[in-house]
């Protein structure tokens, strides 16, 4: 585990339908993230948020896609930068397109990752199979190798993630194409029903042997509407009957004791949708545990 933490925020909802996911990173610092990484011993260094461009749209089956895309390329500098001074990344968003340029540099930093992506949702559609053209549904695609690759075009060279290391946990709710796309690629899907049948101790070793085979460590993707509404109200896309607590908690810890984390996206929390701040809070806790902090 590495001592340097270097936090990022990336203010970015245009990927998104429902705005306000913006403010996520706000969200979680105020829940106190700088203080509580320091009181577990890390040399822990905010690097502030990452701005975005107003919205502007001119191709409908990719929204916003120049001020995503902007944004995601500081995002890629920075997280480089950071991976460069041997620190471990933490990415606060934003919608879950900021992961288009987290993870391609940690993949361009390290040349082989793994991904366990933890969502309610596939994020595997193209811009032609997407049917809302909202790019928050399309990084894990992109990154993989299956389009949009304009998303992901951050060097000439697009270092793409091996879906024989990608482990997709908690989906719930994916669309029908999507579907067929995940197996196609050969992404490892972990569906919220395979945890209620395996327990989440069984599906997050088998997610972390998937993520870890022949790679550099893993990048993990923890969108909070992986965990159950009530429990984390303030996402802009809620599905019903998700992650308890508990099991959220219980895979950050696998995580965290794999020794294998690399880098860590925490997105999709929307202060504008949440109740006193409960979904930053859980989602800084959560940061605090995939990083080490142990429960006793
Ligand atoms: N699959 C749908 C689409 O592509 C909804 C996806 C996105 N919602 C998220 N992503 N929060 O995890 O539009
Ligand atoms: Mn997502
Ligand atoms: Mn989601
Ligand atoms: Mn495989």
């Amino acid at each position: 585990m590495r001592e340097n933490i270097h936090v990022i925020g990336i203010q970015m909802d245009l990927g998104a339908s429902k705005r306000g996911v913006n403010m996520g990173p706000l969200a979680i610092r105020y829940a106190g993230l700088m203080d509580k990484l320091k009181e577990l011993g890390f040399e822990a260094l905010d690097k502030g948020d990452i701005l975005s461009d107003v919205a502007h749209t001119e191709n409908p089956k990719m929204k916003n896609f120049k001020p995503i895309f902007d944004a995601n390329t500081s995002l890629y500098h920075q997280v480089v930068a950071s991976l460069k001074e041997n620190a471990l990344p933490v990415i606060l968003g934003g919608d879950h397109c900021v992961a288009a340029g987290s993870i391609s540099a940690t993949a361009q930093h390290y040349g082989k990752v793994g991904v366990i992506w933890m969502d309610a949702h596939g994020d595997f559609n193209s811009d032609i199979s997407s049917p809302s053209g909202n790019m928050h549904g399309m990084p894990l695609s992109a990154l993989c190798g299956y389009g949009p690759d304009e998303m992901i075009a951050f060097t000439q060279e697009r270092t793409h993630i091996d879906t024989n290391n990608v482990a997709l946990v908690g989906g719930r709710d994916i669309d029908e194409d999507e579907r067929k796309r995940l197996a196609e690629a050969g992404v490892h899907v972990f569906s919220i029903h395979d945890v209620d049948r395996l327990g989440m101790a069984e599906v997050m070793k088998r997610a972390i042997a998937v993520a870890s085979e022949g790679t550099a460590g893993i990048h993990v993707s923890f969108d909070v509407d992986a965990i159950t509404p009530q429990e984390a109200p303030g996402v802009g896309t809620p599905v019903h009957s998700g992650l308890t607590v508990r099991e959220s908690f219980l895979a950050a810890e696998l995580v965290a004791e794999s020794g294998k984390l690399l880098a860590l996206d925490m997105v999709e929390v929307n202060p504008i949708l949440d109740e006193r701040n409960k979904t930053g809070i859980l989602a800084c806790e959560l940061i605090l545990a995939f990083l080490g902090k142990s429960v006793y």
